[in-house]
């Protein structure tokens, strides 16, 4: 394992990228409280305990920790599999430096969509929102519930194009690609995915509103 390579007593952040989606409801602001909450729970080093509830009740947070944290823009994308006729998608990626472990940070993103209102339905079908974990520094991990790099990141055009603007040069760490390069392959072999970057930007790093 990685973190065997590093010193016990030193903390051990991991660069870690997660996708945001979601086709239901005011898509903008879903993508824009899972990001804020992203940033809250993702450098929270206590694993023990799960504050999303608590936090969010109170509105309690102080300011993020913005640097902890890089966006993309925002996408409107064509739906991907799944059932027909469902609405189109808004997508981003984020960036995040985390102390967590990889199943710590997963159980923290279910936590959220869990919070943001979504509930498990049809498969790869309408979600309110949809965090995924892409890429944990250069980790690959198979176990049951988490599979990273995410297996089907190289084929949708929906993550390439936002993870290729915070992280063109990373290389996959099972396909041995960049991500631009993974990304342009990708433009070349579905050109029937559509993906139009919006002018409308996700905010990294400000007070998360009371709700
Ligand atoms: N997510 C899916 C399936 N299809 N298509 C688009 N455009 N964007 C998504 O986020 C998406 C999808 C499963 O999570
Ligand atoms: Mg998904
Ligand atoms: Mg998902």
């Amino acid at each position: 394992m990685s973190s065997l390579r590093h010193d016990a007593a030193m903390p051990h952040v991991t660069r870690a990228y997660v996708a945001l989606g979601s086709n239901i409801g005011d898509r903008l602001a879903l993508l824009q409280h899972g990001l804020e909450m992203i940033a809250v729970l993702a450098a929270a080093p206590d694993a023990g305990s799960l504050p999303a509830d608590a936090a969010l009740a109170s509105g309690a947070s102080s300011m993020l920790p913005s640097s902890n944290l890089r966006a993309s823009g925002v996408y409107e994308t064509s739906p991907v599999g799944g059932p027909g006729g469902q609405p189109a998608f808004l997508n981003a990626v984020v960036e995040v430096s985390t102390l967590l472990h990889a199943e710590e940070l997963l159980a923290r993103l279910m936590l959220i969509e869990r919070q943001s209102g979504r509930v498990r339905g049809v498969l790869e079908g309408p979600r309110s929102l949809d965090l995924d974990l892409l890429l944990f520094g250069d980790q690959w991990i198979e176990k049951p519930r988490l599979h990273v790099p995410h297996p089907r990141l190289h084929q949708r055009r929906f993550v390439l194009e936002p993870l290729s603007e915070l992280a063109p040069d990373l290389v996959h760490p099972r396909l041995h690609r960049t991500i631009g390069h993974l990304r342009a392959a990708a433009e070349r072999e579905y050109p029937d995915q559509r993906v139009e970057r919006l002018t409308v930007a996700l905010r990294a790093g400000h007070r998360l509103s009371s709700r």
